[in-house]
């Protein structure tokens, strides 16, 4: 008996309720029509086409995991493997979903005003708004806590001063939610483009998630209402929060893009004909082979444990660090693992695992790099926070 696929070893498709399995497949359909014809080619150009948003929106998977404003309310598990299926075809597209839905979107649907939420959330669900998310800055990544943008009060308004970097969508956005340092601490803020001076800049030349806006924003003195502010996120607990959602979906993502890989080396070996025999007769393939699709199955089920956890209500900010650390980690070592299954023909983008290789590290350093995880997770087993 063989499989046919990767993730069929321990039947993980059994650990799921009919309809999961029903989201997960319409989502790979769209993936197999919309995204993988055209996927190296955005890569190679730098390009993420703006007309996708409105058909990840008619997909409903812009914010899915909320309820209401338009949003699908699905559970937690069923926006997992939508991530799953979207970083099967490039990280890039489920950046471009974690960042909408689980950043941007989460911001507003947890901390926002009721006026915020009703004049955003359906709009960004629907994809006929773009939103990204500032927290990271020049010179303050993993310490997010030392940010050096400040938001003044002036009578009623704000001014905000600062540069943020490395932001997914940046330059694309209709709205930015910015991080800001304030007398009282870190406070949100609702940034919407043409806001005189707030202006932004694609960052180029990338190596890693091409098929992915990059940006930075810049904020000179940009003037602001107090209507713009986030009113109930009170410190950087806030921000920090909205992080453990996309890092969640980056579980389930990082499993998409490794078991993309797996199929593509288990296709070619199969097929690739070495000393007469195809290449996955040898031994030394199938060690290759075996090792990864143990580690593939086992970043599975612990993506859908920590989902039912999710789900119940009770995951821990250090299980998402589990995850993400493992699932990733064990993502990128798979995907450089397959392209040498694959020889020479592994360096072009007519295969997609150097492609995810060099995604994969990007993820392995955004939503919290594996060092960061490595020490929340050691602050979970010692008590000892160690960053600083
Ligand atoms: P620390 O003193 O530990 O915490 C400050 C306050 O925040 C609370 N907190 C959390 N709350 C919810 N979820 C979490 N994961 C939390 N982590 C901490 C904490 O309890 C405390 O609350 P309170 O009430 O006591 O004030 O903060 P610290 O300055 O020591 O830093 C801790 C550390 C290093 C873990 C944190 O700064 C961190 O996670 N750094 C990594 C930064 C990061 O991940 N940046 C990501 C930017 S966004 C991004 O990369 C998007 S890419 C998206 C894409 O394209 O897909
Ligand atoms: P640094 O924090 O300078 O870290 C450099 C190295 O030092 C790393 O190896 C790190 O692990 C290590 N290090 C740092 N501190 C410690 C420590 N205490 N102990 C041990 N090692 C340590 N940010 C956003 O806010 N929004 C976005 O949408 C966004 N999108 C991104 C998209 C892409 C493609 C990329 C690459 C990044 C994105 N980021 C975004 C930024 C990302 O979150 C940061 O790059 C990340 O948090 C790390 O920060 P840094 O790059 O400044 O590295």
């Amino acid at each position: 008996m063989t499989v046919t696929d990767p993730l069929e070893l321990l039947d993980i498709a059994g650990l799921l309720s009919d309809e999961e399995r029903q989201i997960q497949e319409t989502v790979a359909r769209f993936v197999a029509d919309r995204v993988r014809p055209h996927v190296a080619d955005w890569f190679e150009a730098g390009t993420f086409p703006r007309e996708l948003a409105l058909e990840l929106g008619k997909l409903g998977v812009l914010g899915m995991h909320l309820d209401g404003y338009g949003c699908a309310g699905t559970s937690a598990v069923a926006y997992g493997l939508a991530c799953l299926e979207l970083e099967a075809g490039d990280s890039g597209l489920r950046s471009f979903v974690s960042v909408q839905g689980s950043l941007a979107m989460f911001s507003i649907w947890k901390y926002g005003s009721e006026q915020q939420k009703l004049e955003w959330l359906p709009r960004m669900a629907a994809g006929e708004a773009i939103g990204c998310f500032g927290l990271t800055e020049p010179d303050f990544g993993s310490d997010p806590a030392n940010m050096r943008t400040r938001a003044v009060r002036d009578g009623d308004d704000w001014i905000l001063t600062g540069t943020k970097m490395w932001i997914t969508n940046g330059s694309i956005a209709d709205i930015a939610t910015v991080w800001a340092q304030t007398e009282d601490g870190v406070r949100g803020f609702l940034v919407p483009k043409g806001t005189p001076g707030f202006t932004t800049r694609t960052i180029k030349q990338k190596l890693s998630l091409r098929a992915s806006i990059t940006g930075e924003l810049i904020l000179d003195e940009v003037r602001l209402p107090d209507s713009a502010r986030l009113p109930g996120a009170r410190s950087l607990g806030a921000p920090l929060s909205c992080l453990n959602e996309a890092r969640f979906g980056i579980i389930f993502g990082a499993t998409g893009a490794g078991r993309d890989c797996l199929r593509t080396a288990l296709d070619y070996a199969n097929t690739r004909v070495q000393f007469d025999r195809p290449i996955a007769a040898f031994q030394l393939t199938q060690e290759k082979l075996a090792n990864m699709a143990v580690d593939l199955n086992t970043a599975a089920l612990l993506a859908v444990h920590l989902g039912r956890l999710k789900d119940a209500g009770t995951l821990k900010p250090h299980q998402v660090s589990v995850g993400k650390l493992n699932n990733v980690r064990k993502a990128l070592a798979i995907a450089r693992e397959c392209r040498t299954i694959l020889g020479a023909s592994g360096v072009t983008l007519e295969y997609s695992p150097l492609r995810h290789a060099n995604n994969l590290e990007s993820v392995l350093t955004y939503e919290g790099t594996s060092e960061i995880h490595t020490l929340v997770i050691g602050q979970a087993l010692t008590g000892h926070p160690a960053y600083r």
